[in-house]
């Protein structure tokens, strides 16, 4: 070995000195590992060759972008090995694996160590290894755990005795789906690792990140997850936590697997294609979806997790916000002319500067004197109010003066120092000492809720923004700093931002009800989610808005999300789009970017293009940084309002079919906004699309991304497309094909699928006022003439609607040149006076010659026909009744 050591070592110097001597890979000393499948022995910075060798990997270089050089050998000398058969258990089997060598990558090795497998339901599995003889830190996210007898499984697994390889297959096919030596395992106090193969590349997911691709790259990346108040760049660790990833096999099956895990950790993806999983704590507690189809992991997935909430129908209207309108006056500016201009909004928002100095709970007398007033004024028209809050609570007032914090104080609801009873003491707005309510103590709930419900007597929100829940803090740990100590300086730090626990946070030492910070801090925004959910429905009596920055799996069960401070630039607009399709595979749906870009000025074309795009995020919402110009979209004049109106007017027109996929998401685990692979997962070139998206699976939106650009290359899979706004069938030719459209600066491309109904309904101003307008459906048929859809409709607002039946839901089938409706639930009374006023038919191929509607011919002038095949009716008919028409 010893030579083949100083060899390699030639090619490293050589290397280095920017020579390409050394070929991909040198032959002698990666003989055993090829450098696809190298798995880093030497995952944090400074790797040598001393080093590496010092652990018993393999030093070799390679000039493979990003390619560990350290790297552990086919047998690795930190693995575990079984112990005994398997023993069988309630819902599965248990067995027990011994660690192999004495050997330690970072110390305090844990054996033995227990995997316990559970068969949870056809489709659920559950693994988790532990540690038997002490309990460690496991996520308090509760996850239904029924179980199912191995044989009713779509799933076998396997161990292999002589390999210790454990594995999951799938029965209908035989793919191997995780194949996990458990020789490579590591389980120490601080540092958990173990490595599966993946069966294809078309792996998505892991979040928060800034992702270039949707597809990832498995090219040695490696992501950080831990959550951080930080701008989106590409491989940083942002405000969420998502371990979750969706892989497509190379028949199209496709799975899901969550590493239930908050501990900082990090992953990386390798061409072999594996992936390699390191935490600093808590439990390896895995669930694996199977599917088949993308759709039908994310409804398993979020059976697991807890479905996404059902939003308010208004907090589907376009929003506005911006951080430093300075004064009411400003704000009162800005409202008016988007009035002026009729542009749609629903919703305003008040970031930081509406409070006293930043202060919680608090509004400025003085700039926004008569904020109150104004609030009532614009929900009388119509319009709805949503306010952020901090988490943290300043510590600076004079006793008596300040009531969230004489309180909390007095309640005993900060997160501690490590002594666990003085509270920890960060820098956070306003800028001086600040302490962290600890949501995970029922106390702190209490006292949440209390100032909340204080809030709304004095500022009538209907939402509540909460934001920099990461949580931040403005310095690397609370005062004094962080001691040095094993959990302060884990021997292992994720490759996140700084390579620092504490960075912009508190010290992981820092202590919460439910323990160390060091394991809860990914936690913390989750832990706010659901009692400020809990509060505003109960200070507002309706169904609740939450919009959070720090996510956790499962927090799209009680509030929304938006990407963060992302920047002005046309690349941010093109990446949102891969940050809305995945949150829509980690179950928060209800989601979008800031329109126009938060940090940086914008620019009059790029702003227009994203409010274009934006008007069909889930979440649409234009938000502005403190001291940017202008940006909302009465701001640039007459054309650019006449535009932003006209593109929000289509949004408002299809609310209801957008309202009815959020039902969906709500009761079945549906996404709303969907890429093109979750329905045409067997045509590979969709594996890649993410310049593209759908609503639920009839719906493309395909805006234009670049700067000067007045046309857009769309893929269009194999269906029957039609354009939205001429009703004219795509070519096809262009189908399984890339094909240029017009989009000159006044129009975002968009396109109907073949096959589906579309309710829709008249645009307004506001939701409140559309939700009064005449109904209508868009049929837009397959090349055997059906299509199908539904509607959801209720009151838009009131708490648990579906839960209590009042509502009302109608399927309605086109075969045979024959609409029929069926009204499945008729539960909603206000649905009684609405009306359909127009029926349209995409894709005839026939002109006809008489309509008739609930048996009766129509009049001639009652109906139109363009050679194009579109069919457009008019009548009036309540949305109530089951309707018939029928073309001949
Ligand atoms: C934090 O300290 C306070 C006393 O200041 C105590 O009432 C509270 O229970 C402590 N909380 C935790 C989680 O240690
Ligand atoms: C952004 O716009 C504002 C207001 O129009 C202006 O004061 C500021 O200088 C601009 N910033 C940059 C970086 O151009
Ligand atoms: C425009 C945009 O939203 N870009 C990125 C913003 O940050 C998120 C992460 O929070 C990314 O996923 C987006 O792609």
């Amino acid at each position: 070995m010893g030579r083949v050591k100083s060899l390699c070592f030639l090619a490293v110097v050589l290397a280095v000195l920017g020579q390409s001597f050394c070929s991909d890979e040198d032959p002698q000393c990666s003989r055993d590992v090829p450098v696809k499948s190298r798995i880093d022995c030497h995952p944090q910075p400074g790797a040598s060759q001393e080093k590496c060798e010092a652990r018993g990997c393999i030093w070799c270089s390679t000039n493979m972008p990003n390619a560990p050089w350290c790297f552990f050998p086919e047998d690795s000398p930190y693995g575990y090995s079984l112990n005994g058969n398997a023993e069988k258990t309630a819902k599965g089997w248990r067995l027990t694996l011994n660690k192999l060598q004495a050997l330690s990558l970072f110390g305090n090795d844990i054996s033995p160590v227990v995997i316990d497998v559970e068969f949870q339901t056809r489709d659920r599995l559950r693994f988790k290894i532990y540690d038997p003889n002490r309990q460690r830190f496991e996520v308090p996210l509760k996850v239904e755990s029924p179980s199912v007898a191995a044989d009713d499984t779509s799933y076998d697994i396997e161990v292999a005795d002589d390999t210790s390889h454990f594995r999951i297959k799938r029965k209908s096919t035989g793919t191997v789906l995780w194949d996990a030596s458990l020789s490579d395992l590591i389980f120490s106090n601080q540092y958990l690792q173990i490595t599966t193969t993946v069966p294809s590349t078309s792996v998505y997911g892991f979040g928060e990140h800034e992702h270039l691709s949707f597809k990832h790259s498995m090219n040695f990346a490696t992501y950080g997850m831990f959550s951080r108040d930080q701008s989106p760049t590409p491989f940083a660790n942002l405000y969420g936590v998502h371990p979750f990833y969706m892989c497509v096999e190379t028949d199209s099956n496709a799975h899901g697997v969550l590493l239930l895990n908050s501990n900082a950790q990090d992953v990386s993806l390798s061409p072999n294609p594996s992936l390699t999983f390191r935490t600093i704590g808590g439990v390896l507690d895995f669930y694996v979806f199977l599917g088949p189809t993308p759709e039908n992991v994310i409804q398993q997935y979020t059976e697991a997790i807890g479905r996404p909430h059902m939003p308010a129908y208004w907090s589907l209207g376009f929003q506005l916000s911006r951080w430093g309108y300075g004064s009411i006056d400003v704000l009162k500016k800005t409202v008016d002319r988007m009035h002026y201009y009729d542009i749609p909004y629903d919703v305003q928002h008040s970031d930081i500067d509406y409070m006293e100095r930043r202060l919680d709970f608090t509004y400025d007398k003085v700039n926004y004197a008569g904020l109150p007033e104004y609030m009532q004024q614009l929900k009388k028209e119509g319009m709805h109010y949503v306010l952020i809050l901090d988490p943290f609570i300043s510590k600076d007032e004079e006793p008596g003066t300040y009531r969230p914090y004489d309180l909390g104080e007095e309640m005993g609801v900060w997160v501690n120092n490590s002594d666990g009873v003085t509270p920890a003491v960060g820098k956070a707005w306003p800028d001086g000492h600040s302490v962290f309510p600890d949501y995970t103590n029922p106390r702190t709930v209490d006292w949440w809720t209390q100032m909340c419900l204080e809030l709304k007597d004095v500022l009538d929100y209907d939402g509540i923004w909460i934001d920099m829940n990461e949580p931040s803090n403005f310095d690397r740990g609370q005062y004094p700093g962080c001691a040095v100590n094993d959990v302060n300086n884990p021997p292992y730090i994720p490759s996140i931002s700084d390579r620092a626990l504490a960075q912009k946070t508190l010290c992981p030492d820092s202590k919460t009800y439910l323990g160390e910070h060091y394991n809860t801090h990914s936690l913390f925004g989750w832990s706010q989610t659901a009692p400020t959910f809990h509060a505003t429905q109960k200070a507002t009596g309706k169904r609740a808005f939450v919009l959070s920055r720090s996510t956790f799996v499962g927090s799209g069960k009680h509030g929304g999300h938006w990407l963060g401070d992302n920047f002005s630039q046309w690349k941010d607009m093109h990446l949102s789009i891969i940050g809305i399709l995945e949150f829509n595979l980690f179950g928060i749906p209800y989601i979008g970017a800031d329109i126009c870009g938060f940090n940086y000025n914008t620019t009059y074309e790029l702003c227009l293009r994203w409010m274009q795009l934006g008007s069909f995020y889930p979440f649409s919402r234009n938000h502005n940084a403190e001291k940017n110009s202008e940006q909302d979209p009465a701001a640039f004049g007459a054309e650019f309002a006449k535009i932003s109106r006209e593109t929000l007017r289509i949004r408002y027109s299809l609310l209801p079919y957008l309202y009815t996929l959020f039902f969906e998401s709500h009761v079945h685990g549906n996404t709303v906004a969907r890429s093109l692979m979750h329905e045409f997962t067997s045509d590979q070139k969709t594996h890649e699309i993410d310049t593209a998206f759908l609503w639920g699976p009839a719906f493309m939106i395909a805006p234009v991304l670049q700067e000067g650009a007045r046309s857009v290359d769309v893929y269009f899979p194999e269906a029957p497309w039609f354009d939205y706004y001429t009703g004219n069938k795509v070519p096809a030719s262009w189908l399984k094909n890339y094909a240029t459209v017009d989009a000159p600066l006044s129009k975002i491309p968009l396109f109907l699928r073949g096959g589906y109904i579309l309710p829709k309904q008249a645009p307004a101003t506001t939701t409140t006022k559309s939700r009064l307008n005449p109904f209508g459906l868009i049929i837009a048929l397959d090349d055997q003439g059906e299509a199908s859809g539904s509607l959801f409709w209720d009151d838009g607002d009131s708490i648990d609607s579906i839960e209590k039946e009042i509502y009302f839901l109608a399927k309605y089938t086109f075969s045979k040149g024959h609409l029929k409706t069926e009204i499945v639930k008729n539960g909603y009374r206000g649905a009684d006076s609405l009306k359909y006023n127009t029926i349209t038919i995409l894709g005839l191929r026939l002109r006809p010659h008489a309509v008739a509607l609930n048996g009766r011919t129509v009049r001639g002038d009652a109906f139109s026909y363009q050679t194009n095949g579109k069919l457009t009716l008019w009548l009036s008919a309540a949305l109530t009744q089951e309707l018939n028409i029928a073309i001949y």
